[in-house]
């Protein structure tokens, strides 16, 4: 209490220095309570920001392994596209093989030497000899070079084929007709003697109908060399010694030319005949070609041959 003031005024000053004490300390409580309030904040917002870097961290993590399994399908889709693309090749390359349908197909793939290839015919895999001579890819569908092979035989060996590709063989009536259902054909014969000298007959069309149609011979529009001795049988079924379709009622023709053949009365041309290795061989019975050499002379090699018109 101050010494100067009087009675009166004392009062009035004392109660304004309680007045103002009592403002000092609520002024301090206010600033203590403001003081903790800032901190509660302060620690809040502390609270918050930590939550947030936590949530942002976990995000983030979240993305990084998101970004790793991307990856990893991309890896795994690079790998399945590698593999989808070799399964294409592989059925590329399969397609192509079965289209190779005869020997000229054989040819254009770039097969240009001759020997047995195997080419893909009415769904099935059949091996034939190629003759890429000259760049022509001729199919060969018969061949006789010597006497090692027995060409007197029945309708089931003539359907199935018989003999060596790589020398004497019938390549079978149902081979021929597949192959020949596929395209329109030509026909060439190569003839030579045993003198040296070579003859070819060619024919623009060439076909054989299937069994039902007894293997009927289609052989048409002759040019060459050795003269025209295949048209006389065009339009003939295929006879053999157990078959007998020829048009002479009282014999077998295949039994007396001995071969299996498109047989008519009976032949000008025994391609499929006896290989009896020159001239004065009992008639008919040889492998003949009339229009160059008689009937009793037998042939030293034959070949037929086809390929697309
Ligand atoms: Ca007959």
């Amino acid at each position: 209490m101050s010494y100067w003031c009087e009675a009166k005024s004392c009062n009035t000053i004392n109660n304004n220095v309680n007045t103002l004490e009592t403002s000092v300390f609520q002024l301090h409580d206010s600033l203590e309570q403001q003081q903790q309030l800032q901190q509660k904040q302060q620690e809040k917002l502390n609270q918050t920001l930590y939550t947030q870097l936590a949530i942002l961290k976990e995000t983030v993590e979240q993305q990084q392994k998101q970004i790793q399994k991307q990856d990893r399908q991309l890896t795994t889709l690079g790998k399945t596209g590698e593999h989808q693309q070799k399964e294409l090749k592989q059925a590329g390359i399969q397609y192509r093989n079965q289209i190779q349908q005869d020997c000229a197909d054989l040819l254009n793939a770039g097969m240009s030497t001759s020997g047995v290839y195997n080419i893909y015919v009415a769904g099935k895999t059949v091996p034939v000899w190629c003759d890429m001579t000259g760049g022509e890819g001729w199919l060969v569908i018969q061949r006789r070079v010597d006497n090692t092979t027995d060409f007197y035989q029945g309708w089931k060996s003539y359907q199935d084929g018989f003999g060596d590709l790589a020398r004497n063989f019938w390549l079978g009536n149902d081979n021929l007709h597949a192959i020949t259902a596929q395209k329109n054909y030509s026909l060439r014969v190569d003839l030579a003697d045993f003198e040296g000298n070579s003859r070819y007959a060619e024919y623009t069309e060439f076909a054989v109908a299937n069994e039902d149609n007894m293997y009927r011979l289609t052989v048409r529009s002759y040019n060459g060399t050795a003269g025209d001795s295949l048209s006389y049988h065009d339009g003939m079924a295929f006879s053999t010694p157990d078959r007998d379709n020829d048009r002479l009622s009282s014999v077998s023709c295949a039994q007396f030319c001995k071969g299996g053949w498109w047989y008519k009365r009976c032949h000008l041309a025994n391609l499929n005949g006896l290989y009896l290795g020159g001239a004065n061989t009992p008639a008919g019975e040889a492998i003949s070609w009339i229009h160059w050499y008689s009937a009793t002379f037998s042939l030293k090699t034959v070949a037929m041959k086809i390929r697309p018109q």
